[in-house]
């Protein structure tokens, strides 16, 4: 599997990435200091995901930054993808896993202790867990479990985790505390007038724990 860094974590919104676009956005947000990106289009559908993505891999090589695609385990094997992204309600890990081969980075969501007791360290690779708080990036999320919430979830699944949810800069340093290995942003990135100072402004607090 390519080794992966989850602590600046970018989800890519086309809804969001308005005044640049996914690619720029994304190459702007690699120049300021990201670590990954997941491209998460609900709209594009399979061909539609597998035509950006094409765009983001070639932009992307060299750059050494994993794309995960998210939910849409055919559109990661057309685009050669790092990885997938698996929801609760999406394909099961151990079905992506099995397609994918053990050289392929699988994440899954995961919002509460229940489903955080059923991660299987053997098929997952990282958990997002989230949301943090309550975002209008995701109308359907599940209820906010707050920091406190974070920090149980992170030890109860036990593996490397990334907090998602309506966080910003100046939420690196709670989140880091309750044990999260990265910070996952949409709005905090897409959409921002300067893409690359954003995610640089995240990255030098990240650097600033260290
Ligand atoms: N999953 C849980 S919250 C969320 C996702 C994809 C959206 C986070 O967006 P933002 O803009 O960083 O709050
Ligand atoms: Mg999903």
């Amino acid at each position: 599997m390519k080794s992966f860094d989850l602590s600046l974590y970018l989800v890519l919104d086309p809804d969001l990435c308005r005044t640049h676009s996914m690619v720029e956005t994304t190459m702007a947000a690699i120049a300021g200091g990201a670590t990954i990106v997941q491209l998460r289009d609900k709209k594009a559908g399979t061909e539609g995901l597998i035509r950006i993505g094409r765009e983001l891999i070639k932009a992307m090589a060299g750059t050494g930054v994993p794309l995960i695609v998210n939910d849409d385990i055919e559109a990661a094997i057309a685009i050669g993808a790092d990885g997938l992204h698996v929801g609760q309600d999406d394909l099961p890990s151990q079905m992506a896993r099995e397609r994918l081969g053990r050289d392929k980075i699988i994440g899954l969501s995961i919002e509460d202790e229940t489903v955080a007791r059923k991660v299987d360290p053997g098929i997952v690779d990282y958990v997002g867990i989230g949301p943090v708080f309550a975002t209008s990036t995701k109308p359907d999320h599940k209820p906010a479990i707050g920091f406190d919430g974070l920090a149980d979830l992170v030890k109860i699944a036990g593996l490397p985790s990334v907090a998602i949810g309506g966080l910003k800069k100046n939420h690196v340093e709670p989140v880091f505390g309750a044990g999260a290995n990265g910070i996952a942003v949409v709005s905090a990135i897409c959409g921002q007038p300067d893409p690359e100072g954003a995610t640089r402004a995240i990255a030098d607090a990240i650097a600033a724990l260290k």
